[in-house]
């Protein structure tokens, strides 16, 4: 019997979608643990990740050849053992750039018309003018990882006839962004920015790459948006930076240790916004990861390599 084991919970028309593309193979579902446990050894096919997919499935004695996340981070997965192993990773990649980039664009358009101080205002019952306040229209937007958030960001900072900035690893150009770097250009890319966009993954090679000379590199008017992976950023220099000056404000969707501990400065500062790395929740979420978790199915039950949001294992992402 060859299995199909999903641990998040399905509707019953997202698993008539599974059985329909994978005709003579046995869907399990594994959203209780009892019932995963006792199927999680000898899946094939695994939709989602946890702990005890980490313990049962990817160990030298299962049967897993291809594990399709649920999130489009894989930070958390043992890419290493992946590799040796031989199991196929796909990720959801693609479910996110709307509900992220409308997160991006809140937190921008936030902080440019005080939204962050008028709330606060609301709340104490305070009938109170911020000052000036900005305009994004005609700003420079950069944007760290152009990926396909980081593209959707691209696209709509043109509706605000912004210039737009990116970085990326190959430096290969993208519609939407005037300008593109590759790392070594990324702090002449930062003193350009009124507005700083992180959608990076977390890798070897982006551990705390917005560390205390970027801050020091961008305009102290400029604002700082994170939501890649809190891992990215150098948080002792990010605080710095927002104490001192150095840049007028954060949002923040991501962050080094998550949930942020009740203690920690970030939760009492006037210039952060703050979202508990919820920026890509959408209603929409379930019925996008089943579209690309049944286009990757039907390949594979015809023995193709899965290829829709492929994570490549070398790259980390
Ligand atoms: C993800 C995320 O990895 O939302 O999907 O952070």
């Amino acid at each position: 019997m060859r299995k199909i084991v999903a641990v998040h919970s399905l509707e019953s028309r997202d698993i008539t979608l599974i059985e329909e593309a994978a005709p003579g193979w046995t869907f399990i579902d594994g959203s209780d643990r009892l019932a995963a446990q006792e199927h999680l050894q000898d899946a094939e096919i695994i939709l989602g990740w946890n702990k005890l997919v980490g313990e049962l499935a990817v160990s030298d004695t299962s049967k897993l050849k291809w594990l399709q996340n649920w999130g489009a981070g894989v930070d958390r997965l043992p890419l290493e053992r992946f590799r040796q192993l031989g199991i196929s990773l796909t990720c959801a990649s693609g479910v996110h750039p709307y509900p992220i980039s409308e997160t991006i664009f809140a937190m921008l358009l936030g902080f440019t018309r005080h939204l962050h101080t008028a709330i606060r205002n609301q709340s104490a019952g305070n009938w109170a003018h911020s000052g000036m306040m900005a305009e994004a229209h005609g700003r420079t937007i950069g944007i760290l990882g152009v990926g396909a958030i980081g593209s959707e960001t691209a696209r709509l900072a043109k509706a605000f006839n912004m210039t737009v900035l990116g970085v990326r690893r190959s430096g290969r150009p993208e519609q939407w962004v005037d300008t593109m770097y590759d790392i070594a250009g990324l702090n002449e890319m930062l003193s350009n920015c009124d507005y700083v966009v992180n959608c990076l993954p977390y890798t070897h090679e982006t551990e705390h790459l917005m560390g205390e000379e970027q801050f020091a590199a961008m305009k102290t008017t400029a604002f700082y948006i994170n939501i890649g992976r809190g891992k990215t950023t150098d948080t002792g220099a990010l605080i710095e930076a927002l104490q001192s000056g150095g840049i007028a404000g954060a949002g923040l969707d991501v962050f080094e240790q998550e949930p942020l501990p009740p203690d920690h400065p970030l939760w009492r500062m006037d210039n952060v916004i703050m979202t508990p790395h919820n920026a890509g929740n959408t209603t929409f979420y379930t019925e996008r990861v089943i579209e690309i978790f049944i286009q990757n199915l039907k390949k594979f039950v015809q023995g193709y390599a899965p290829d829709v949001s492929a994570v490549d294992l070398n790259s980390e992402y």
